[in-house]
């Protein structure tokens, strides 16, 4: 066992009483019994989807019905934020329950260039190693990106089920990632695969399900749409063995495929809804749907102004959609100000799990807000990516780029289109002297690795 690993394995026998074995292997640490009656979760993350690509948001072309059932049936977020307007640091921040920089994650890891060499590093704890404590049997299907190497695999990151792949992006038919290489894992493994890469992330969730039905599971599928190639389930693939591209899709092509890539991600999703419920399992299975960051400029943000890659509102706010009926109320729609990190805490709280000792999370649990409508402690939050920084307290919005400050009010304008910087002098000083703060105490000591 690798220092890390065991270090790992010590931080987790503290957060676990009387565990029946010692190392690693705590697959049934609750002893007489497998843990039955702990609610299972499953964490859906789509990727570059924007606040306005699906049918509960406002799309008029894309149809999500699956999606739309869960909100209707669930809670749906006005007010929901990945942690970073780019895929990495987004994923960071929701698998360590941390603000990104903490792991010094702060751009995309890319597959070509030096960052290719770099990842999440197993000294962070991520939630599916919590709640491995917990006797939960977990297993990611789709997207990783926190780090291309073997060492950085999510196998070694507490989830016991692998497959898919560990790049930004891969084509859709032939799981060629853009620097040419073959990328499609299970566990620590390249294992060729064929198939559409979204029926195949379905597939394997629902069997997951299946197979762990009557234990305690924590299932996360980061589907891979609607990210670039754009390929419906018919499409040619794009990237060729041997370095060789074939033409890619432009204009009307693109727009046909993102639909079709939205519509099948939805179709899948009802296919996991439709496992839990053929197998009796809905009403303790907590199931949370959320995007990792707005679209591009092929997708809809909604009203909200800009893109993937911006601190505008339409960079960071999502679509997210909460359900578990008995737990959730149905037709809920919440306004309360929430953040990918913030799933570490609540996933923690679902599970009963205990976190190791030491560690602490910058999210807050949302269980309260979730089931008993309850509101969150104030709190100021914060986003810096490249060369731009956001601060948010309340419906206040500071957006620094560069040297150029801005200040909005995003309960009445929402779009960002006045600059009320000049307006509020006191309120930019606070929100500055805020961001300032929290800029020295998230980098401290922390190289950033992206
Ligand atoms: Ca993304």
């Amino acid at each position: 066992m690798k220092r890390r690993e065991f270090i790992k394995c010590i931080a987790g026998v503290a957060v676990t009483a009387a565990l029946p074995n010692s190392g690693c292997s705590m697959a049934n640490p609750g002893g007489n019994s497998r843990g039955k009656d702990r609610p299972n979760i499953i964490l859906i993350m789509t990727d570059d989807l924007g606040y306005g690509d699906i049918s509960c948001y406002g799309s008029t072309t894309i149809n999500t019905p699956n999606i739309d059932t869960l909100a209707e049936g669930g809670m749906k977020f006005t007010d929901y934020h990945s942690n970073c307007p780019v895929c990495s640091p987004t994923r960071a921040a929701l698998l360590t329950g941390r603000y990104q920089q903490r792991a010094g994650i702060e751009g995309v890891i890319y597959a070509k260039g030096p960052t290719r060499q770099t990842g999440l590093t197993l000294e962070e704890t991520t939630f599916a190693e919590v709640l491995k404590t917990r006797g939960y049997a977990t297993g990611i299907f789709g997207k990783w990106h926190l780090g291309y190497n073997v060492q950085f695999n999510p196998s070694r990151q507490g989830f016991e089920e692998f497959i898919g792949y560990v790049s930004g992006n891969v084509d859709y038919q032939s799981h060629i990632d853009v620097a040419g290489f073959d990328d499609w894992w299970k566990n620590l493994e390249k294992v060729p695969e064929k198939g559409y890469t979204t029926d195949l992330i379905t597939k394997h969730g629902v069997d997951f399900i299946e197979r762990h039905k009557d234990e305690p599971f924590c299932l996360y599928l980061p589907h891979e749409s609607v990210h670039s190639p754009y390929q419906g389930r018919k499409d040619p693939p794009e990237r060729l063995p041997g370095g060789k591209k074939s033409k890619k899709a432009r204009g009307k092509e693109i727009a046909r495929a993102y639909k079709e890539m939205v519509e099948v991600m939805d179709e899948g999703i009802g296919k996991i809804v439709e496992t839990i419920r053929r197998l009796g399992l809905e009403r303790k299975t907590f199931i949370f749907f959320c995007s990792d960051n707005g679209a591009n400029r092929n997708g809809s943000n909604g009203v909200l102004a800009g893109f993937k890659g911006s601190l505008w509102e339409g960079g960071h706010r999502v679509p997210a959609v909460a359900y578990w009926p008995g737990r959730i109320k149905p037709g809920m729609m919440i306004s309360q100000t929430t953040l990918g990190m913030d799933m570490f805490s609540t996933m923690v709280s679902i599970a009963g799990a205990k976190l190791p000792a030491g560690l602490k999370l910058d999210g807050t649990n949302l269980l309260g807000m979730l089931t008993e409508d309850r509101k969150l402690p104030e709190r100021t939050l914060f986003w810096r990516y490249r060369n731009q920084k956001a601060v948010r307290k309340g419906p206040w919005k500071l957006l620094v780029q560069d040297d150029n400050v801005k200040l909005y009010n995003l309960s009445d304008d929402l779009a960002e289109k006045e600059n009320l910087v000049n307006a509020k002098p006191a309120m930019v000083r606070e929100l500055q002297g805020e961001l300032a703060a929290w800029e020295k105490e998230v980098s401290a000591g922390v190289e950033l690795r992206t």
